[in-house]
């Protein structure tokens, strides 16, 4: 058909528009959901270092009931606390002593939709428990630490544990499972469980329990080229057993114990025909009964794990969010702000949230400044000081924010409360990273 040059372009806008209308929207506006970083195994086993110095200090073990046990879950504690994790200590009582279990909940995602990780922190009475199981307890401490400095925003709720007294039976994670109400039970849609999985002659064990859980870590593995056995004397085991028992779907990894590798899988993985970890159970458990190359994988796999089955979206580093008109503060009078709408962040701000502040003034110290959250929620930043004679509060202030929906006012509030030195706001930024 002969068109004319106009009836050309018209009829081109036309497909376009069409195309548009369509939904032919560049796939750049859909987040694709977020890959694990690498969990830097260095971590992993600095933290080892640090369960081996606990042990050292407290009669050689990290046993329930006794103090090096107390220490392990105080050291894992602060450390999350830091981080921004809402943490939590349950109390129970086993063989006449005091148990404690740690959970840990980084917030924010479906609080209806729970992705659940643990280990057991215990180790038994005749060593300091560095594979049996620092080696677990270790590797989801580094992962949750990197959810927290990642700017991961899950979809689902994330939760990490760390169990007592598992070497007397699992029961620290009995007794938190049976204090679950059902309707909270109901709300975890797996529970990963990682206990030993360091060993120094190590097997590449899954557990073939839920199907999804199963399929995620052998791929990972596929993809390393490593491959995977399915772990037959789990059952009952360990940890995972108590969410087994309530039809929790369950999952988790383990490289061996006191078994022996058999010539075969000397062939798949190297090492040794002797027992995947000949100091199961002994004083020889310490930082020397690792292997580096399964204690790396397996922190990975369990970062993939985590990343995958929650689904979520990280935010772009630095997503910045500034005001810089200059707003007068009166001398002695009321409180003023600047302020800055966010737009654009999914879930919750960070843990880590930067607040820089620019205001002119002469002596600071009459000055009160704070962060006002979106819903109201306010973050003292800078309190009245009658000594500050400095002049000018120029600094960036790191605030724990994660309670927070990140989309929203977020103001910068400025109050003098002295007469005299007079000045104003010149700046107000957030940085989402
Ligand atoms: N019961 C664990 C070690 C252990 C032995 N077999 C398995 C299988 C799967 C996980 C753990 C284990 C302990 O001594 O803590
Ligand atoms: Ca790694
Ligand atoms: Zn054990
Ligand atoms: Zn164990």
């Amino acid at each position: 058909m002969n068109l004319s040059a106009r009836q050309r372009a018209l009829a081109v806008a036309g497909v376009a528009l069409a195309g548009l209308l369509a939904g032919a929207v560049p796939a750049a506006t859909a987040q694709a959901a977020a890959a694990a970083p690498d969990i830097p195994v260095a971590n992993v086993k600095q933290h080892l270092a640090d369960l081996q110095s606990i042990a050292s200090a407290n009669g050689g073990n990290r046993a329930h009931g006794r103090p090096g046990y107390q220490a392990s879950i105080n050291f894992v504690k602060a450390k999350l606390d830091a981080a921004g994790f809402t943490t939590t200590i349950q109390q129970f009582t086993s063989s006449g002593a005091t148990g404690y279990n740690l959970i840990a909940d980084w917030p924010g995602g479906d609080a209806n939709q729970v992705v659940m990780a643990g280990s057991h922190l215990d180790s038994v009475t005749s060593g300091p428990g560095i594979n049996d199981n620092g080696s677990g307890s270790a590797a989801i401490l580094e992962t949750a630490l990197a959810v927290a400095r990642s700017g991961y925003q899950p979809t689902k709720h994330l939760r990490f544990a760390w169990w007592g007294a598992e070497e007397l039976g699992l029961v620290g994670s009995r007794y938190y499972v049976n204090n679950l109400p059902a309707t909270d039970r109901a709300k975890i849609s797996g529970y990963l469980n990682f206990d030993m999985i360091g060993s120094p002659n190590p097997g590449y064990f899954v557990y073939d329990d839920d199907p999804t859980i199963e399929k995620t870590f052998k791929d990972y593995f596929a993809g390393l080229g490593v491959p995977t056995e399915i772990e037959t004397e789990g059952d009952g085991r360990s940890d995972h057993a108590s969410f087994k028992n309530v039809g929790i779907p369950v999952g988790g990894l383990f490289t061996g114990a006191s078994r022996t590798k058999t010539s075969a899988q000397v062939q798949k993985w190297g090492g040794t025909a002797t027992a995947f970890d000949r100091c199961y159970h002994s004083s020889c458990d310490t930082t020397a009964n690792i292997n580096d190359t399964a204690l790396d994988r397996n922190s990975d796999a369990i970062a993939h794990a985590i990343w995958t089955l929650s689904s979520g979206t990280t935010n772009p580093p630095g997503k910045v969010f500034e005001n810089t008109s200059d707003v007068s503060i009166p001398d002695n009078g009321a409180a003023v702000t600047s302020s800055v709408s966010v737009t654009g962040v999914t879930g919750n701000a960070p843990s880590n949230l930067a607040v820089g502040v620019d205001i002119i003034h002469t002596w600071r110290g009459d000055l009160v400044v704070d962060l006002v959250a979106p819903d109201g929620t306010v973050y003292n930043l800078k309190p009245f000081s009658s000594s500050d004679s400095a002049d000018n509060v120029q600094t960036t202030y790191t605030v724990n924010a994660s309670a927070e929906v990140a989309n929203g006012t977020w103001s910068l509030r400025v109050q003098d409360r002295a007469t005299y030195d007079t000045g104003y706001i010149n700046g107000f930024k957030l940085t989402f990273s």
